[in-house]
């Protein structure tokens, strides 16, 4: 287990799969300026890892992921400042969307406003019974500033995003779990086991395949079917050319487990 230092955050490394746990449980891990830039090194350090297959984000303590950004610190802000913020959010969100491995956010609690914001921008999310999911920023008279007012209804579809932006309701898990929204839902005593459990099954694939499809499937969603289709065709052929796709093809006809090196060259 391998561990970094710093302040607002704990980045740990096991088995192929790094853990960033948000830790500032006091103010329920809402997101800080300090916290951000944390996130923004750890993201590029994790994924500059070779040894790293698969990232999982989550939140200290029993209560919350991400209660949203730092109310006490946004209330300060002044319009230019407000809209560094946001692009400092923005960025950072991107690069945990365009991240080459696949992320997965284990909501073990409230995640609301930039912190829903922050699970949307991971490839799917699974969640602890007592999960909530909100976008409340417009009872703060303001807007979801990092991102929610896209993803969201790219995910779960128009007419349900507006009523959850328009009104700021928090949805529990289940009913998170119904629209899309989450793909699992479990006791919070079992959240970051069966988060394990699918991290460690996608970490034993190959890289460059899983590279290869996450990027299909995110860049093809901002295209039409038949472009999409051509990102498709030339990621496939991409990956023929990898070592693990002869490993994982050899591996099949000699009826045995492959054992895929993640060599993204030759
Ligand atoms: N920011 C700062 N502190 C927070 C936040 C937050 N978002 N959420 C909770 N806290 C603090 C509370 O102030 C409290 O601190 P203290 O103990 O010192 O009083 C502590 O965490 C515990 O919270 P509560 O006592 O309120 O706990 P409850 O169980 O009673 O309530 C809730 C939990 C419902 C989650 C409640 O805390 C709450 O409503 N929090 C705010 C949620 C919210 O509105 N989030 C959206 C924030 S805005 C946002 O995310 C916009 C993102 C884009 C910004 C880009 C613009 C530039």
């Amino acid at each position: 287990m391998r561990k970094m230092g710093y302040t607002n955050i704990i980045v740990e490394a096991d088995e192929g799969i790094a853990t960033i746990t948000f830790n500032r449980p006091k103010a329920l891990n809402a997101l800080n300026g300090e916290l951000l830039d944390e996130l923004s090194d750890a993201l590029e350090k994790s994924s500059a890892d070779e040894e790293v297959r698969v990232l999982v984000l989550t939140g200290a303590g029993e209560k919350s992921f991400v209660a949203g950004a730092d109310i006490t610190e946004l209330a300060t802000f002044n319009t230019l400042q407000a809209k560094v913020f946001a692009e400092k959010g923005h960025a950072i969100i991107g690069q945990l969307q365009a991240l080459p491995i696949p992320v997965i956010a284990a909501v073990n609690g409230f995640a609301l406003g930039g912190g829903s914001e922050m699970a949307l921008a991971c490839d799917f999310i699974y969640a602890s019974e007592n999960a909530m999911f909100g976008l409340p920023e417009i009872s703060l008279g303001i807007i979801p500033g990092f991102g929610g007012t896209q993803r969201l209804p790219r995910l779960i579809g128009s007419n349900l995003a507006k009523e959850m932006i328009f009104t700021g309701k928090m949805i529990p898990a289940q009913d998170a779990k119904s629209i899309g929204l989450v793909n699992l839902v479990v006791a919070p005593s079992s959240l970051m086991e069966e988060t394990m459990k699918t991290a460690k099954t996608i970490a034993s694939k190959g890289k460059v395949s899983l590279r290869a499809a996450k990027q299909a499937i995110n860049n093809g969603l901002n295209v039409d079917l038949t472009t999409g289709c051509r990102l498709e065709m030339d990621a496939f052929a991409i990956c023929m050319a990898s070592e693990d796709a002869k490993e994982g093809t050899r591996a099949f006809i000699e009826k045995r487990k492959a054992a895929f090196t993640g060599k993204l060259n030759q």
